[in-house]
């Protein structure tokens, strides 16, 4: 397979940013090899710079549920482009963004957006300590939140890629207000309540986690958790910068009917331009300035190119039908899951609507601790077969495979033979 002028822009990338990259995850390290330095995409499929062509289940890790280059999302950047770029004062294109968000969710009375899902993580945090007065969080082992110091404990993604269950420079400070408990571990959360109750400003957390690759939450697990804030007067945040308009048009919250006090949003909502957004109770959001005093600004928050961007891909996702996408694809997961039983591969396909992970174990994982037994070398060999025969998936065990609205029966076939094809070779 031809991957040269990957190699030589990687190699020139490596002399003049940190690892070649701008995120760890795209690097590769955990998979080896160099990564794939991709041109273009169209709809399901992804070019390389070398000319090989990808069915994508990456999808740009996430924001991508209506493919690659999505002529509506374009053509919206396009025009709003031709007007300008960005003017730093109010525009309507927020304006139409919100009302769409707000009226999706109803847990979200006011909406402010950032310009990341980290940015809007941290902006969440700050204010549900300024509304409850408390300092703690709880988070979960292996979800992720972005790379906000608070939460850079125990966490998924890229630290679960490289093995670190932290990351260097973070002051003892700040990860001492942080307990990371066990996902799925409600009497883990009881007795944390129970002793210090009192302090903790909220739990936080992916409400299907999709940062240790995708893991599942229990039966009543959120409604437990819920019950629990409420009665010990914590805030519950959703981090559904995932979930968020992937699993129906709304959040996994619409799903689960829970109404969390804080969501945040980030990834679909911004059609693949850098969109993040915290919101939820009217009383909580007040406190941000400038009604409240909670600081939190951006140059470029709420920029109309990705208002404009967001705005078109909810429209589009407003017609679009989430339960046949989940129906059609269950053929699939079966499919995919027997392929790898007929060659007596030890592997586990979790899997919810439009969103999978092939886990390289023999035993469904439940959290964290779990998913840290899985195979990563057997992973890694599985991800070169499979980008050998032009399939791209997360070049990491602990992320989480996208289907976008985009991807056809044929790609499905098409990925299905990959794998076996891939997988006969591995018994080899
Ligand atoms: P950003 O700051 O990367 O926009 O969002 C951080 C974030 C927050 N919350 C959840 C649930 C997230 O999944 C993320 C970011 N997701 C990862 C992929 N799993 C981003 C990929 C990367 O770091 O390159």
């Amino acid at each position: 397979m031809n991957l040269i002028k990957s190699q030589q822009y990687f190699t020139k990338a490596q002399k003049l940013m940190p690892g070649g990259v701008n995120s760890p995850v795209r690097a590769f390290k955990s998979v080896g090899g160099n990564p794939i330095f991709m041109h273009s995409g169209k709809g399901s499929k992804l070019h390389d710079v070398d000319g090989n062509e990808y069915i994508d289940y990456v999808g740009s890790w996430g924001p991508l549920i209506l493919g690659h280059s999505y002529p509506a999302v374009v053509n919206a950047i396009k025009a709003a482009a031709d007007e300008g770029t960005s003017f730093g004062t109010c525009t309507y294109a927020e304006v139409k963004l919100a009302q769409l968000i707000i009226t999706a969710i109803p847990s979200i009375k006011k909406i402010r957006f950032v310009n990341s899902g980290t940015e809007a993580v941290m902006s969440a945090i700050r204010v549900a300590r300024a509304y409850t007065g408390r300092e703690k969080i709880i988070k979960f082992d292996g979800c992720y939140h972005g790379h906000y110091d608070n939460l850079l404990v125990k966490a998924g993604s890229g630290l679960a890629t490289y093995g670190i269950p932290s990351s260097r420079g973070i002051s003892s400070e700040s990860a001492r207000n942080t307990i990371s408990l066990q996902y799925n571990d409600i009497p883990a959360v009881e007795r944390t309540l129970e002793k210090q109750g009192k302090e903790i400003a909220a739990i936080i957390l992916e409400p299907v986690a999709a940062n240790m690759g995708l893991v599942l939450p229990e039966k009543d697990y959120l409604l437990k958790l819920s019950k629990l804030c409420k009665m010990h007067k914590t805030l519950l945040i959703f981090d559904e910068v995932i979930t968020g308009f992937r699993l129906c048009y709304g959040g996994a919250q619409n799903i689960y009917s829970i109404e969390p006090d804080l969501t945040i949003l980030g990834k679909i909502i911004g059609g693949g331009l850098p969109v993040g957004a915290y919101g939820g109770r009217r009383e909580i959001m007040e406190l941000v300035a400038p009604e409240g005093d909670v600081y939190q600004a951006g140059t470029l928050s709420g920029n109309p190119l990705a208002m404009e961007a967001g705005s078109a891909v909810l429209s589009a996702l407003k017609h679009k039908n989430y339960k046949e996408l989940s129906d059609s694809l269950d053929d699939f997961y079966f499919e995919i899951s027997d392929v790898f039983h007929r060659y007596k591969q030890k592997v586990i396909v979790n899997h919810i609507g439009s969103m999978f992970t092939c886990f390289f174990l023999d035993k469904r994982p439940r959290n964290f601790d779990e998913v840290k037994k899985a195979d990563t070398e057997k992973y890694a060999s599985f991800f070169w077969k499979l980008v050998e025969h032009g399939i791209y998936f997360p070049p990491s065990q602990f992320e989480t495979c996208f289907v976008s609205f985009l991807h056809s029966k044929r790609d499905r076939t098409q990925t299905i033979q990959s794998i076996e094809s891939g997988v006969k070779l591995a018994k080899k």
